[in-house]
């Protein structure tokens, strides 16, 4: 450990750390779930990192949070409700509410210090709970979405932080499950779904549940995050039985502008969501298999 820098270490990428430098520390906390620091740092802006693992920073956020939410917002006409699991920073959110058809907003975020530490650190993220459209739960997304009626949403997006810690069962079978029983026919989700660099054997496993869950179409997706372990990240993106879905082709694209008063989309566009679905051949052969 390099004193003065911020050192990314963890089961889930052994043998390798990335590092930034730290100007402050801003926030130290202990949630009842987690570790909750805000730093400072000399080339990202402010870095949001919860028990050790950096969840976005201000520079490279827009291309997670755009990328979750567009490829499976931009493959289906006119969303109406969307449910956001995790994501307490408020990102997604902003993001969702980029779409005039939208009528609600549920998100799920099991920590509600992470949502107060983004409203004082990170208002450009945190500008998302203030779409009226929006309802704040605070609970555990597994028990929130058991309660859901059937049917329910066009839309789930599940912006949540890795599987060693709260959001372990948000990547087993069972979770899986009520994601399709709450999604009305032809309904999307999008997960994350962590690195093709790291965690092939992960993405298997969903891969090969949501193959099983999901009539409609699965897929896996990418896209690059430099303060991510290994600098990409991957979405898995499946539909349910009923009209079908093409992700790779967005049938509601978002223009240029991307719409409304959150300013310009500043990752996202129709020709980077096609090409996020290409996979190099040593992930496509693993995916495909499934
Ligand atoms: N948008 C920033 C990126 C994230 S945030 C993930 C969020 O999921 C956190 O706020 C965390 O508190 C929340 N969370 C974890 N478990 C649950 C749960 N069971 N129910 C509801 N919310 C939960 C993701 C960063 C990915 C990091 C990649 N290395």
């Amino acid at each position: 450990v390099i004193p003065g820098w911020f050192s990314e270490i963890s089961p889930m990428w052994p043998g390798e750390a990335h590092s930034l430098k730290v100007e402050k520390i801003l926030f130290q906390g202990k949630s009842e779930f987690q570790k909750v620091i805000v730093f400072q740092s000399s080339t990202y802006g402010k870095v949001l990192v919860l028990d050790g693992v950096i969840q976005l920073t201000e520079r490279d956020e827009c291309a997670y949070q755009e990328m979750i939410t567009h490829l499976p917002l931009c493959s289906i006409p006119n969303p109406k409700k969307v449910l956001v699991i995790g994501g307490g920073d408020g990102g997604v959110l902003r993001e969702v509410s980029r779409y005039a058809s939208v009528e609600k907003i549920d998100i799920c975020e099991i920590d509600g210090m992470v949502v107060e530490v983004s409203k004082q650190f990170f208002p450009d993220l945190a500008v998302g709970f203030e779409d009226p459209r929006v309802t704040l739960h605070i609970g555990d997304g597994v028990a929130f979405l058991k309660a859901v009626p059937e049917g329910t949403y066009d839309a789930i997006i599940v912006d949540s932080s890795d599987p060693i810690g709260p959001a372990q069962e948000l990547f087993e079978k069972p979770f899986f499950q009520s994601v399709a029983k709450a999604l009305r026919p032809g309904g999307v989700v999008c997960t994350q779904a962590e690195s093709i660099w790291l965690h092939m054997h992960i993405i298997e496993d969903i891969v090969s549940n949501c193959r099983q869950i999901f009539k409609g179409s699965v897929n896996y997706a990418w896209t690059t995050v430099p303060t991510y372990p290994s600098g990409v990240i991957g979405f898995m993106l499946c539909s349910t039985e009923g009209p079908p879905v093409d992700f790779k082709h967005p049938v509601n694209p978002l223009d240029a502008s991307g719409s409304n008063s959150i300013g310009p989309l500043k990752f996202y566009n129709s020709e980077i969501h096609s090409a996020a679905f290409c996979l190099p051949s040593f992930a496509k052969t693993v995916i495909d298999s499934k």
